[in-house]
């Protein structure tokens, strides 16, 4: 006889999900023995859920498809919320199977006993399903499975009641194949040539799953041929770039910044993306960074055929045969002196090697990695997409699990990395070829420059001690040794670039702890709010000219 959980996981590798990311507890401990039945399912142990879930999410961006998860009930799920929050931002395909108490035990509420369905409706809206029998637990799975793999993509959540876990008959389900994505309408294509052809400044917004080589050749042939201007998404799920592939700017981060980018822009053109708003909200600013003047066109929406829609549209223009610009190869020297974080940018623009994946959770310190890195040779480039810090360390995990032969370099701010910092002792179980570089400011630097800019009233020691990581200063060289990784702290670019070539060269994990003083800090940082109220009314030239030097 089969029992639930071991339906489930045939079911679950069939379909092609053929890794858990765990956090188990008693109510899951029939799916946990039913991993030795499955030998095709690989189940990597994390020791704190936000390292599941946010494992999970670097997988499915680098394997393009959906691994599992599987948290304890309602607590373990929200400990993993924030970095399912970044998978649904993302459009990211994530299916956590989420252990729930035995159905007749539920009304005894025992003391994990809690709302596990409002706990998921937040990151997965698009479906949250309870299991309620053995037999029809492999059906639920089955429509979890395809609902995450439909695109774009999305997390889903499935609870399983111990009981239906552990209960016999179950029946495995073969998986369900996500429907066809469509291109862009012929009505769509024409309004945006003649959009192209109006002769105003047309830029293409490309997020989501556009930022891959066919959809960026697509792209750049189209700007070839018309002059459109190519902008990504400030925080990309995943970005092929570098040397041979069309390079493409991102939009800033800080609003105004942004805004420099958007405001002779008559047209802009979304491919997967959002028409951009601001992070945040601040006192007398706009939030829709779109200006007035200019009409915003949706060419895909994210459940589109991307690819399709660009060589329609591309077709429609004669542009198919166009040139595209492409990258050329490009590296800055080879960094020396104290160090700087963008002396630590530099290093791995010196030194990237091949196909690698960067996870680039920074923060103020890889204000200079796009730069440092636009013309090294290609790699994937994976980011913060929904601004909820801890992502980097587990994205990385996940990215290594999914791609084995490639090197990920996970670039951490001190603060992010204290958030999810048990990701260090699941790369050194599953020996993962993840140089990990910490960058340690000592501080929340972004919160001091967010402190300026909201405007809140001339800040005093509590207020800066909130945003201060000094006292102690964390040791991260030290914490590496604590979970099994090979660690060192650098305070020269000379030794920053040197342990990196020697964590390239040796297989397995290795973290670098990079002491470096805030990119942002003193004068410069408080002349900036100043100087960004001050953009709008300043010719575009010298705006732009800023633009480059701040956040090029
Ligand atoms: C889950 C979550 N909690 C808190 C924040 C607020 N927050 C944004 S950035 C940041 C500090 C980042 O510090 P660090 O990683 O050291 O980067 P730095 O600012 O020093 O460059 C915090 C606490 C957030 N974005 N997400
Ligand atoms: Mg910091």
């Amino acid at each position: 006889m089969t029992n639930g959980a071991q339906a489930l996981m045939k079911t679950l590798v069939d379909a092609g999900v053929e890794v858990c990311f765990s956090n188990p507890g008693t109510s899951e401990m029939h799916f946990v023995a039913a991993l030795d039945d499955e030998p095709k399912m690989r189940a990597v142990l994390a020791l704190f859920e936000g390292v599941a879930t946010g494992a999970a999410d670097g997988y499915a961006r680098m394997a393009d498809k959906p691994a599992a998860t599987l948290l304890h009930l309602g607590c373990g799920l929200g400990n993993g919320l924030a970095n399912l929050h970044n998978a649904r931002k993302g459009k990211v395909p994530v299916v956590n199977i989420v252990g729930d108490h035995a159905t007749y035990h539920v009304k005894y509420d025992a003391q994990l006993q809690s709302d596990i369905e409002t706990v998921a409706r937040n990151v997965s809206p698009g479906f949250v399903r309870t299991a309620t029998s053995t037999e029809t637990l492999c059906q639920d799975a089955v429509e979890a499975i395809a609902a995450a793999r439909t695109a774009p993509g999305q997390v889903a959540t499935l609870i399983l009641p111990a009981d239906v876990s552990w209960g016999e008959g179950g029946v495995p389900g073969a998986p369900l194949a996500p429907p066809t994505p469509e291109p862009a309408d012929d009505a769509t294509v024409d309004a945006i040539v003649s959009a192209i052809r109006s002769g105003g400044k047309t830029a293409l917004l490309m997020g989501g799953h556009s930022l891959r080589e066919p959809s960026l050749l697509a792209a750049a042939k189209l700007a070839a041929h018309s002059g459109v201007i190519l902008l990504a998404e400030t925080f990309p799920t995943r970005m092929e770039r570098g040397e041979g592939l069309p390079p493409v700017e991102r939009l800033a981060y800080l609003a105004e910044l942004a805004m420099v980018q958007l405001t002779d822009v008559d047209h802009l053109i979304l491919v997967d993306a959002k028409a951009p708003v601001s992070f945040f909200a601040y006192p007398g600013k706009q939030s829709y960074l779109v200006p007035d003047t200019c009409k915003v066109h949706t060419l895909v929406a994210p459940d589109q055929d991307i690819t399709g829609s660009l060589n329609r549209l591309n077709g429609a223009l004669g542009a198919g045969k166009a040139e595209p610009k492409l990258q050329p190869a490009r590296r800055p020297g080879r960094p020396r002196g104290k160090l700087t974080a963008e002396k630590v940018c530099k290093a791995v623009g010196h030194l990237m090697p091949e196909n690698a994946i960067i996870v680039d959770e920074a923060i103020t310190s890889g204000l200079m990695l796009s730069v440092m890195t636009a013309g090294a040779p290609r790699h994937d480039l994976l980011t913060l997409t929904g601004g909820a810090i801890g992502q980097g360390l587990p994205n990385a995990v996940g990215a290594a699990v999914a791609c084995p032969d490639r090197p990920v370099l996970a670039l951490i701010g001190d603060g992010s990395a204290m958030y999810t910092i048990q990701a260090l002792w699941t790369m050194a179980r599953e020996r993962l070829n993840v140089t990990t570089i910490i960058f340690n400011n000592a501080s929340y630097s972004v919160l001091n420059i967010e402190l300026e800019r909201v405007g809140a009233e001339e800040a005093g020691t509590k207020a800066r001690s909130q945003l201060d990581l000094r006292g102690p200063v964390l040791n991260f060289a030290e914490m590496a040794h604590g979970m099994g990784i090979h660690g060192v702290r650098v305070d020269t670019a000379e030794d920053m670039a040197k342990a990196l070539e020697y964590a390239l060269r040796m297989p397995g994990p290795h973290l670098i702890e990079a002491m470096i003083p805030e990119s942002l800090s003193g004068v410069k940082r408080r002349i900036l709010p100043w100087m960004l109220r001050s953009l709008p009314s300043l010719p575009l030239p010298v705006t732009r000219a800023l633009k480059r030097k701040l956040a090029p």
